[in-house]
């Protein structure tokens, strides 16, 4: 399976975040089954504290029973891993403070990656203020929301990396995402994919976000906190162009 082939690069695409420690196995069918109705195009999965390797398991098993959309690892670090998904984003956190984050946790996971065969998105991971928990545990020094021109220069020094992905994140339940003004400058110089995340809530700041230049918006507490699923995403997928 090739990822990048699977997903539409015309429109925005909604990538729903599914954390391994928020919810049981048999609630994650149902939320995966909700969102596929919704219309969201992959699953991520992962978090800042996952508690284990079989609940990461169970949770990229849940999906895989209930849909044929892509899974795609978002690890934390290398027991983020498992070969029960399709795909890997392989970041490096770019301004995190701490090596591990940067190349430490990619060497110890990159053996693993080897050996599940699993296919590897590079991406530049790169935290916004305020940057919530991820910001926190990954010592991130944040880009300040008014310095759209920091954003950029980490974005193409991850692109020269030979990054095909860029992350811009404001933290997941981070109470305003990443602004529109910093994801347009962010687009206008890079040709990597831009993802963005953390904190969009509603489908007017995934409409801003996606006007913006976004290739892909992540939500992840949006989904986990409404009690209709499928029509949160649908809200989402309608308002992204
Ligand atoms: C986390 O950016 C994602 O990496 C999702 O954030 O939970 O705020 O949607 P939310």
């Amino acid at each position: 399976m090739n990822i990048e082939e699977l997903l539409d690069k015309e429109k925005t695409q909604h990538l729903s975040l599914i954390d391994p420690d928020e919810q049981s196995p048999s609630k994650v069918k149902e939320i995966a089954s909700e969102a596929e109705k919704g219309g969201t195009d992959a699953f991520m999965v992962g978090g800042s504290l996952v508690k284990g390797e079989s609940i990461l398991d169970k949770t990229v098993e849940a999906i895989k029973k209930t849909t044929e959309l892509p899974v795609i690892l978002f690890p934390q670090d290398h027991s983020g891993l498992t070969p029960k998904a399709d795909a890997v984003f392989f970041m490096s956190l770019l301004n995190s403070r701490e090596s591990m984050y940067t190349t430490g946790f990619q060497m110890r996971g990159a053996p693993l990656i080897k050996k599940f065969d699993l296919e590897v998105l590079p991406m530049a991971y790169l935290i916004v203020e305020p940057g919530g928990t991820v910001g926190y545990i990954g010592d991130a020094k944040e880009i300040p929301r008014e310095k759209p021109e920091i954003a950029v220069a980490y974005s193409l020094a991850g692109q020269y990396m030979g990054m095909d992905y860029i992350y811009l994140e404001a933290g997941s339940g981070a109470n305003k995402p990443v602004p529109p003004k910093m994801v347009k400058a962010v687009k206008e110089n890079i040709d990597a994919n831009l993802i963005v995340g953390g904190g969009i809530r509603n489908p007017k700041h995934a409409k801003a976000i996606s006007k913006a230049g976004a290739d892909f918006i992540v939500t992840g507490t949006a989904i986990e906190t409404k009690d209709n699923i499928k029509d949160a995403v649908s809200s989402f997928k309608e308002r992204i162009c």
